[in-house]
């Protein structure tokens, strides 16, 4: 299963677990390897404990595992990369999802066995504090935590669960934002989290949230809800979009001052032209310390691949109603 590795840091030799380093594991595609870079470097630099880093990926190329790798400063890290590409699919084929949509199922399976919790973080973020606190957390039993969605903050929400009432939820079930995920392996494992969001990806129900929905129903509300500072969501940022309906107001104040972690949810994405993301100075300061071209080269989408992403985008929303 597991792809070349390509070693970076001073690789740490301990078995893993807590108390002798952090498991982190990052998805991307050749894509959004440029992107990845900036969230490990900053992940890196500002970790105060060691990180055994995965990188899940879709067959990358190995220049541009190394590249990624030269992209990340001094630091107490070892880094493996998972080709994803090399996954059994069987239980999922036909559906028209690509193995993109898995990488948040698959994060159980690619970490060490001791390996008690694993943190997936979006790679389009930047960590701006050590996440060691977060580690620490005590998740009391339950298999995740998350960020309470802004965008979707209920399975009632449109656009969250289109079948809530038919899967037996309740309207107020909160629902997450899978971008950053800490994942208690003990309660994931025994209770199946990974199975059952498998199953509903293959069920009538999906709608077009892939992974996010399907963890949202396999967990049925029975996620730990961090502060928004750990999944700075972009609409949190403004009033338009009813985070004061579901957040206290010192919690919202504190993820717009002061984020652990910005998640650049919304296009344009920072390497895109057109961002006007207040935190978009934050992302910029570490794309120019990664092995990769100039962000000015890679931001700007051609006009036609625009043009067949909003096309795209508007055929779903007719069709799905959203
Ligand atoms: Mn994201």
């Amino acid at each position: 299963m597991s792809a070349p590795t390509v070693q970076g840091g001073r690789h740490c030799g301990a078995p893993s677990g807590r108390g002798v380093g952090m498991h982190v594991v990052v998805a991307t595609d050749e894509g959004f390897a440029m992107p990845a870079a900036v969230t490990l470097r900053s992940l890196v630099a500002v970790a105060s404990e060691p990180l055994h880093i995965t990188v899940l990926h879709d067959s990358i190329a190995r220049d541009t595992m190394r590249r990624v790798v030269r992209s990340l400063p001094d630091g107490d890290y070892s880094i493996e990369w998972v080709d994803a590409g090399t996954f059994e699919l069987q239980a999922t084929r036909g559906t028209h999802l690509t193995v993109a949509t898995y990488f948040r199922l698959w994060v159980a399976d690619v970490v060490p066995e001791a390996a008690h919790r694993v943190l997936y973080i979006d790679v389009d973020t930047v960590v701006r504090r050590d996440i060691a606190p977060l580690w620490d957390l005590d998740l009391g039993g339950r298999p995740l935590a998350a960020v309470q969605s802004v965008h979707y903050p209920f399975v009632a929400t449109r656009g969250a669960v289109n079948n809530w009432k038919v899967l037996g939820l309740d309207a107020k079930t909160p629902f997450f934002n899978a971008g950053v995920l800490l994942i208690d392996l003990g309660p994931w494992r025994a209770k199946k989290i990974a199975a059952a969001a498998f199953e509903y990806l293959r069920s009538p129900h999906l709608g077009a949230g892939a992974d996010q929905e399907a963890l949202n129903v396999a967990t049925a509300g029975d996620w730990f809800a961090l502060p928004s500072v750990w999944n700075q969501q972009t609409p949190i940022l403004s009033d338009g979009f009813g985070a004061h309906l579901v957040f206290p107001t010192p919690e919202i104040e504190a993820a717009r001052a002061d984020p652990a972690i910005i998640h650049y949810q919304t296009r344009p994405k920072p390497w895109h032209r057109g961002c006007t993301h207040p935190w978009r100075g934050e992302w910029l300061r570490y794309a120019s310390l990664v092995d990769f071209d100039p962000v000015e080269g890679l931001r700007e989408r051609s006009v036609v691949a625009e043009a067949q992403w909003r096309a795209k985008r508007a055929a779903s929303a007719l069709l799905k109603g959203r």
